[in-house]
């Protein structure tokens, strides 16, 4: 499979994962699962569920339990998201191209999308998985615990509006995202490898690339923020400047920007070379690295 192939197949079985694992409109309380759908369903780049995927290869895991494990993640991130848009947040009307939860729903609803999908990815992740143990499931539960709480994705958005109007180094900006965005695509990446045979050493090298395009991740969204149209992107754009955030744009101009954006893609690239001369099979972890690069949205 060509990767463009890859990624497709991949995205099918993640939806189809999250259509099965998601309650259906018609169970009570229908308006909270309809809302759930909403959030979750149809839309998304699935960019955590294939890091799973992609680093679940390097040491051949099992491709249902990887199926789980990306649904746990994109379950926290779609979480994150609907809360993100509403009001005491980022306020945002568009989110995947169509209204966000509060807007087409109603903002109480929008909270308990989140609560709910937030629960909802730890039920998954504590389902029994093919091929690992339970002590290894407990150490993964903990994982994305950790990723999404005050010391991970939460704590990183914490950071985030208190900054708003404030002048950040690039130091406290990169400690920021690292939290915001990054800890949960870490977590993609580690809990992907985690249903593998995965050592530690290997773990600690798959830590060190996902910190890097965590970044990565970042500086690419912040560059889109200011080049790319709202119809592209799906979402409000040049929202960044004109909520007087801190970006990586404003802070080191596009270009600066953009070589940063580089060198992270170079340093994540090398620690594949390191994985690979363990004998691991980096190719879909590097292909994604310049997805994440390239991408348009
Ligand atoms: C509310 C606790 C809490 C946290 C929110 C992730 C986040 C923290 C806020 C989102 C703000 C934002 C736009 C961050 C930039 C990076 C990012 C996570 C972009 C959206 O992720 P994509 O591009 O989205 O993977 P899709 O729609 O493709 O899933």
């Amino acid at each position: 499979m060509n990767f463009p192939e890859w990624m497709q197949h991949i995205q099918q079985r993640t939806e189809r994962a999250l259509e099965h694992c998601l309650p259906s409109k018609d169970l009570a309380p229908q308006r909270l699962h309809d809302a759930m759908r909403y959030s979750v369903l149809e839309g998304g780049k699935r960019v955590r569920p294939l890091l799973c995927h992609a680093s679940g290869a390097v040491f051949g895991a099992n491709a249902e339990a990887l199926d789980t494990v990306g649904c746990a993640v994109e379950l926290i991130h779609a979480y994150s998201l609907t809360h993100d848009d509403m009001p005491a947040m980022d306020n945002d009307v568009l989110r995947r191209g169509k209204p966000t939860c509060h807007i087409e729903f109603d903002e109480a609803t929008a909270l308990l999308v989140g609560d709910a999908l937030q629960t909802l990815a730890f039920r998954l992740l504590a389902s029994p998985l093919p091929d690992i143990s339970e002590t290894q499931q407990l150490t993964m539960v903990q994982l994305l615990a950790d990723a999404a709480g005050s010391r991970g994705m939460a704590g990183g958005q914490a950071i985030d509006l208190a900054s708003v109007g404030k002048r950040l180094t690039v130091a406290e900006l990169e400690f920021m995202h690292l939290h915001k965005t990054g800890a949960l695509i870490r977590a993609a990446v580690l809990l992907g490898a985690m249903c593998s045979k995965a050592d530690a050493t290997a773990l600690d090298a798959l830590g060190r690339y996902a910190n890097r395009i965590g970044l990565l991740f970042q500086v690419i969204d912040d560059i889109l923020d200011i080049e790319a149209d709202t119809a592209t992107l799906g979402k409000t754009a040049g929202k960044d400047v004109d909520n007087n955030k801190p970006t990586f744009c404003t802070l080191l101009g596009v270009a600066g920007a953009k070589t940063l954006a580089s060198e992270l893609r170079q340093g994540a690239l090398s620690t594949l070379a390191e994985l690979e001369k363990s004998g691991g099979e980096c190719t879909r972890l590097r292909e994604l690295t310049d997805f994440i690069v390239d991408r348009r949205h």
